[in-house]
């Protein structure tokens, strides 16, 4: 009817063919119900009604940053920044705040994203990826592994993982190793196997993943003596080989190699009975996004990109609606949240504020950001035991307290295998 329009811009990752991480399959339709939901409700931004211009980034970072130069040179005027997956949510938060936007990202893990001064405005609904290292660590006392190797790609979201998890590794008097590749990792997987790498943290995008597994099959670096950790948001079938990508191994041999890895992500949906934002559970959330997304004919939730990610992108358009609505509030009366250019520092100020100030019981969680604007969450580790993943337990940082279920299984063995060689000496 006669409500004011407020804009945002959202990119938001569709296609994977180049690598990267297509979230945005599910976490747009899951950002298009939360705008429904928040547009919806009488009780914030009354007169008002949101509204988004949108991307596929592709997550390229170039890509992201011409799509950025028409959001803004386009009209109209967009109050927002909403961004997915970790190079692009770099570029567009590096420069966002030289235009007075505020940034949210539902889809970057990179822990160098974490730096106030070097983004200025930006926070984020998904947790990073350093949230798992002290996971990691555990797991290598409770197995009693002293030696381990880090197999990453040289992304700076890997690159800036590896090196918290080396940092607390020492700590623990834990050795690691480190291996990095770009696109190809067969020469560094040949460097691991010289080395005698046994236990393996794999940090990359999912397309490498199937590279690294199938050349860990031709390569003999799988069975018994190896243990392989591997990041937990890839799709539940994401070893099946795909025809496009040419890889030298069976859909058999793939499923061979990945038997009895271990996974550790942060948990993103909230397991609380009680209701959220939006009126519903976690689960019922995610009921109501597969139903959606079964009407799009897609089925496979498994296989969406970006679907465990979803309620992280549902729960940042509250977020946003909820600082518009508190700006609204704030702002002095002759100012309007309309009002808003590129050149306004201050309702960039009080924008900055309220999601700073963000609290509320989201269907991911508690959505709320530290100084550095991260997000705080509890991990879950996972097995594929038989081509299924089964949950083996949650590791809680905040308290460092490990629920642990018992039922990992080892390949051929009773327990865990040796970090290295064991030469038995008399
Ligand atoms: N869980 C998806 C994270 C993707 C990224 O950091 O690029």
């Amino acid at each position: 009817g006669d409500r004011v329009v407020l804009n945002f811009a959202g990119t938001f990752p569709m296609q994977s063919g180049s690598g990267g991480w297509a979230g945005g399959q599910a976490c747009h339709p899951a950002v298009q119900m939360a705008l429904r939901d928040v547009n919806n409700n009488k009780n914030i931004l009354p007169g008002y009604y949101i509204n988004m211009t949108n991307n596929d980034s592709m997550c390229q970072p170039g890509l992201a940053i011409q799509q950025l130069y028409d959001f803004l040179y386009l009209e109209p005027k967009k109050l927002m920044l909403l961004a997915g997956c970790s190079p692009v949510t770099t570029v567009l938060a590096e420069a966002a705040h030289v235009f007075n936007l505020v940034v949210l990202s539902y889809g970057g893990s990179s822990p160098a994203l974490s730096n106030r001064k070097r983004f200025k405005t930006l926070f984020r609904t998904h947790p990073s990826a350093n949230m798992q290292n002290p996971t990691r660590v555990h797991l290598m006392n409770k197995f009693n592994w002293k030696r381990f190797t880090i197999l990453m790609s040289v992304e700076e979201v890997f690159v800036s993982t590896a090196k918290d998890l080396e940092r607390q590794a020492r700590h623990a008097k834990i050795k690691v190793d480190r291996q990095s590749f770009y696109g190809d990792p067969s020469d560094a997987m040949k460097t691991l196997q010289r080395q005698d790498a046994r236990i393996i943290v794999g940090l990359f995008y999912e397309t490498e993943a199937r590279k690294v597994l199938c050349q860990a099959y031709q390569d003999g670096l799988y069975g018994s003596k190896y243990v392989w950790f591997f990041i937990g948001w890839f799709a539940d079938t994401w070893f099946i080989p795909k025809k496009e990508e040419h890889l030298n191994c069976t859909a058999e041999e793939m499923a061979k190699a990945a038997e009895y890895h271990f996974t550790t992500e942060s948990v993103m949906l909230s397991p609380d009975e009680t209701k959220s934002i939006g009126n519903m559970t976690g689960k019922e959330f995610q009921q109501r996004l597969t139903e959606v997304l079964r009407r799009q004919n897609q089925n496979d939730t498994a296989n969406i990109g970006g679907f465990p990610e979803a309620p992280l992108a549902y729960d940042a358009v509250w977020a946003l609606a909820l600082a518009f609505n508190c700006t609204m509030h704030n702002l002095p009366k002759h100012i309007l949240l309309q009002n808003f250019d590129y050149n306004n520092t201050e309702i960039k100020s009080i924008l900055f504020q309220c999601v700073e100030q963000t609290n509320f019981r989201g269907v991911s969680g508690n959505v709320k950001f530290s100084d550095s604007g991260d997000r705080i969450a509890r991990t879950q580790i996972e097995q594929l035991q038989n081509g299924k993943y089964k949950i083996m337990g949650y590791y809680d940082t905040t308290t460092v307290k490990m629920d642990w279920y018992n039922s990992e299984k080892w390949n051929n063995r009773t327990g865990p295998p040796p970090d290295s060689l064991v030469i038995l000496r008399e």
